[in-house]
Order: C-alpha cells, then structure tokens, then sequence
C-alpha cells in the first residue's frame, strides 16, 4: 500500500458513513425524537445546597449531586435543573451571580462540573442550567463598573435614574422582596432598579451590548454540554422607560408595602424580542430546551410565551394547575384542559413544588390523607400530555419545616418580613437520603438549614424497600410514562367534565386505545358512573388502592386516583 492510501481509504469510509447517518431517514427521525426528548420529559429539580454534601461542609455540592446520579436514573428522570451554582455572594443563595462563567467554591470546581456531566450523560440524564438574565450580584464587575461613573463603557449596562428633587426614589415602584426597588448610589448621584433585592441590579436590556455578552454565556454553557436553560424570571427583562408609577390597588402586602399593579414592571412585549433572540441561540445547537420561570395569568398569556411563531420558548412553566393551592374540582379542570387546548398544541410544562413556595404537601390541605394526597398530585402531575418537573424530596413525600425563630431564618426575605413572610426556608430543608445522622445528606451536624424532624421515616432507604412507599409510585408512575403508549404519546381527552368531584380524562391514540385517568379531588369516597365508558372495562395500570372498573363504574377511596388501560 503507498504511503496515504490507508488514509485516503478511511478518510473515504468515514465520509460514507457519516453521510448514511445523516440522510438515513431513520437515523434523521431518530434524532429528530432525541432533539425533541422535552416534550414528554420529567424534569427533576434540584437546589443544589441542599440535595448532596460531598465535602462535609454542611452545604450541598456539585459531587453531592454526581454522587446520587444512579438514585436519579432509577427514578426514571430526564433531566435535572441544577438552580444557580455560578460565583455568588450568596444574598440569594445563588440568585445573585458575580461571575456567570464558573463555579461557586462552595459548590466545587469547574473539574466537578464537567464530571457531573460525563457521569449524567453515562446515565442519559441531561443537565439544564439556571440562567439569571434579569439581574447580576451587586459584586459583578459589570456592576462594580457601572456604578463608578456615569462617563464609564459600562454606564448604561444597567438602569440608572435621576432622583426626584427632593432625593425621593424617580417614581413609586416597588421591589418583590420589599420595600422601594430604587437604590441611591453617590458615585453617581443616582438610583438603579432592582425587581429584587438591592444586591441584585436590573440589567438593561435594552443594550444590546448586555444581550451580546448574554448570549456568549448561554453559548460557553451550551458548549459544556447543558441541555438548555430554565430562564429565571424572565417576565421581568424590561421596564417601562417612561417610568410611570405603578397604579396601586388595596392593601399592603407581607412586607407593609402599598399593594402595586405590575403592568409597567413585568411582561412588558419588549420581552419577546429577547425570547426570539435566545432561541436563535440555543437552535445553535441541536437538542437543547428553553424553560422559562413564567408566572402568568391564563393560558392565553401562556401562550404566548411560546412564541406567535413557535420560535420562543419550548416550556414556558405553567404554574397556574399546580396552584390552585386547593382541591377545586372545576378550577382545577378547566386549568388543565386550558393548558392542554389553547397553546397551541405545544406541550404544557407543569409543577406543583419549586424552591420559592411551601411543598404541595403544605399548600393543599389533606384533611388527614397525606399519603393518599401525595399519590394524587403525582398522577394529576404525570398522566396528562405534559413535561414534568418534579422538585427534590417530592418523590418521598418531604414536608416544610419553618424556621422556629427569626435568629435562624436564612432566606433574606424571611429577614425582612419576619413574622409575616418567613421565607423559603421551609421548602430548602437537606434531601432525606436515609435514618442515619443528617438524614444521609451531610457528614456534619451543622447543615446549613436542619434537617427536617420527620427524615427517620420519610427518606429514600426506606421507601426504596417498601414496594408501596410513595417513592415507589412515582417510579412506576415514570416507568409507566415511558412504557404505555397511551400516556407517551395519545391526545388528551376531557370525560365526566361536570362531575364535581372527580377530575378524569383519557389519553387516546389513532389506533383507538385509551387509558383513563381519574382523580377524587376531596376527603369522600366517590362512586363513579362515566358515561363515555359505558360498557367498557379497565384493567387498572396503578392506582393508590386497589379497585376494579366494570361498565365504566368504579369507586375511589378519598383522595384516590387510578390509570386504567380500557378494553
Ligand atoms: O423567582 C422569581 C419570582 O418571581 C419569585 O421570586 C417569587 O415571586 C417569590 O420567590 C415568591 O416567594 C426567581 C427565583 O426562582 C427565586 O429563587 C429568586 O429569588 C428570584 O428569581 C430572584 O432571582
Ligand atoms: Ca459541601
């Protein structure tokens, strides 16, 4: 063989190859399903201080996460949401980065990341970061910059204003976590907003300088290897330039602040422009997801959020159906089949727990069936046509634990509005991993936040032995997510839509198969008559006790819920 001919040959081989892959109709469908992997997924988030400690400090960590990857895939997870573990000093616990390009040391290095992403991608898990757009850490060198001068490069990267003349805030806006949003700074004589707290400034999105720089970040991420990005706060990247008082309403709220409207301060339609722009940027790559933290009003403004022309955001988060915060039978549907009718037919992305609201477990009153209850909220979370996210410990039935005195509240805005607002503390608690000291989650006694009083029965090694723990639902729950294609694929059908009680639906796929879902939304026994199931019969999948279906009639125990496959 002369010399390069070897070369030439693979060189010839590997071209041939490549192009099978690429105009092989079934290699293209079956990437295409890979890049479209979101729309069926279950999503697990996890607060990051309080899911692993690795290195004993008592704070949650990147290696305490990659320690518990093989927990995840049993679980069946798609993907985990890590929330901020970039540079921070930490006033929000991450919320507020100084540097958007590494890793806290808190949280490890920037090796620990990478082997988090080798060891979850072994484990098809792929790994979305948190991305704060609206607003840095008062310590990012942009802001340290801006705030120097009103002459320096960086002036305008955020939003300054003039005062009113008597050194009064420019106008009555008022910030989520208390008191004025404007801040005086006297190396400028001015003020600078901020929708959050005072060390978190509000970028200004109007220069394209700031979403330039933006936009490289997603693109340094995305080249780590995260699957996409939940968007935090994202509603709120623009302000009204005009500056227009917001009109205020009755009240005050938990902070003793006049009650605002928010129409000059959130959702304002400069956003979309920067939800198109982002999507160019992460359809740069194949395969990655724009989640978005959308508290909104209705399905319309939800809607919306997708894009007139589908080119925004691929799950904006609805978080209208998982809280209701009460078992509301007819609010409760019409929420759903809203979000499963007018968006559009893109796919709804629901949660009924996150780490800024009391558990599910604390906002919806069980009347005594707490287990029972929990079963609930994951059948109503994982059988309609949706994306999933599920929150770290409500798989194991994990409940709040308040803070007993304001000494020990550690999120800043229980500082501020204690005893009215005590924060989200609660909601924080160390993963209950097993009945050992710490629950498992820490080799030190001091965890940044106690260890919930209730971890020597509700942790991981003890409902992993249990076959009927709640940990076990939610596993063959996922499974049967995944496995029956009915609940993978089929269409969302409304039945039995007047029925005050129960809240049920099908699943139905072309071939005519069904599954059906019913859910007892109160503490009564309910004996059920569906009409459109007149004659059929139902070999039940999962439900939270045992039962049968003959003719379309069965009975649910308080607060149970059944998936049945009909015949
Ligand atoms: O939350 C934005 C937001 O609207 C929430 O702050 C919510 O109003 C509040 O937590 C209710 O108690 C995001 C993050 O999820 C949150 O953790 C951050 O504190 C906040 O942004 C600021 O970055
Ligand atoms: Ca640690």
């Amino acid at each position: 063989m002369r010399p390069g001919t070897l070369r030439r040959w693979l060189c010839r081989l590997a071209i041939s190859t490549l192009s099978t892959l690429l105009f092989n109709p079934i290699t293209a469908r079956a990437a295409d399903a890979d890049n479209n992997w979101w729309k069926t997924a279950v999503i697990y988030e996890i607060y990051p201080r309080s899911f692993g400690d690795a290195n004993g400090d008592g704070i949650g960590d990147i290696n305490g996460i990659t320690a518990h990857l093989d927990y995840l895939k049993d679980l069946g997870v798609d993907a985990i949401w890590i929330t901020p573990f970039f540079p921070s000093p930490l006033v929000d616990f991450g919320y507020d980065i100084s540097d958007y390009r590494a890793i806290d040391p808190q949280f490890g290095t920037m090796a620990d990341f990478d082997r988090l992403m080798a060891e979850a991608t072994k484990r098809n898990i792929r790994v979305i970061a948190d991305m704060v757009l609206n607003h840095t850490s008062d310590q990012h060198p942009w802001f340290i910059e801006s705030k120097s001068s009103r002459t320096n490069p960086k002036a305008d990267w955020f939003l300054w204003r003039d005062g009113k003349a008597n050194g009064q805030p420019p106008n009555n806006w008022i910030s989520i976590f208390g008191h004025s949003a404007w801040q005086y700074v006297d190396t400028r004589n001015q003020f600078y907003y901020h929708a959050f707290y005072k060390e978190q400034p509000d970028l200004n999105w109007g220069n394209s300088d700031v979403r330039n720089a933006m936009y490289d970040v997603l693109r340094f991420w995305m080249q780590k290897g995260v699957a996409g990005f939940r968007l935090d706060a994202v509603t709120h990247l623009f302000e009204d330039p005009a500056l227009r008082d917001e009109p205020t309403t009755s009240g005050t709220n938990k902070f003793g602040d006049p009650n605002h409207d928010t129409i000059y301060t959130d959702n304002l339609p400069q956003v979309h422009d920067v939800l198109r722009d982002l999507r160019k940027v992460t359809d740069e790559y194949p395969g990655r997801v724009l989640i978005g933290e959308t508290y909104l009003n209705n399905a319309n403004d939800l809607a919306l959020m997708y894009g007139k022309n589908n080119d925004e955001l691929q799950l904006p988060m609805d978080l209208q159906y998982g809280f209701v915060n009460s078992f509301d039978t007819a609010k409760t549907r019409q929420l759903l089949v809203d979000a499963e009718t007018k968006i559009n037919g893109n796919t709804p992305l629901f949660a009924f727990d996150n780490h800024d609201n009391p558990r599910s477990t604390e906002r919806y009153d069980q009347k005594g069936h707490a287990d029972a209850v929990a079963r609930l909220i994951a059948t109503m979370l994982l059988t309609p046509k949706d994306s999933a996210l599920l929150y770290y410990g409500q798989e194991i039935g994990m409940t709040d634990h308040l803070p007993r005195r304001k000494e020990d509240v550690q999120d800043p805005i229980g500082k501020i509005g204690w005893p009215r607002e005590k924060g989200r503390d609660a909601e924080r608690t160390p993963m209950q991993w097993n009945a050992d000291n710490q629950a498992g989650f820490s080799s030190t006694k001091k965890t940044w936040l106690p260890v919930g009083s209730d971890y020597k029965t509700v942790n991981v090694a003890s409902e992993n032995k249990d076959p009927n723990s709640l940990l076990n639902f939610y596993k063959k729950l996922i499974q049967l997510r995944k496995s029956n294609a009915q609940l993978r694929e089929g269409e969302f059908v409304i039945v039995d839509p007047n029925n005050p009680s129960v809240l049920s639906f099908m699943r139905r796929t072309p071939d005519g198969k069904s599954v059906l879902v019913s859910c007892n939304l109160t503490a009564n026994a309910q004996s059920l008559a569906i009409e459109e199931l007149a004659n059929k019969s139902g070999e039940v999948l999962i439900s939270s006790s045992p039962l049968q279906i003959a003719s379309g009639q069965f009975s649910l125990p308080p607060f149970g819920s059944v998936v049945a496959q009909l015949q």
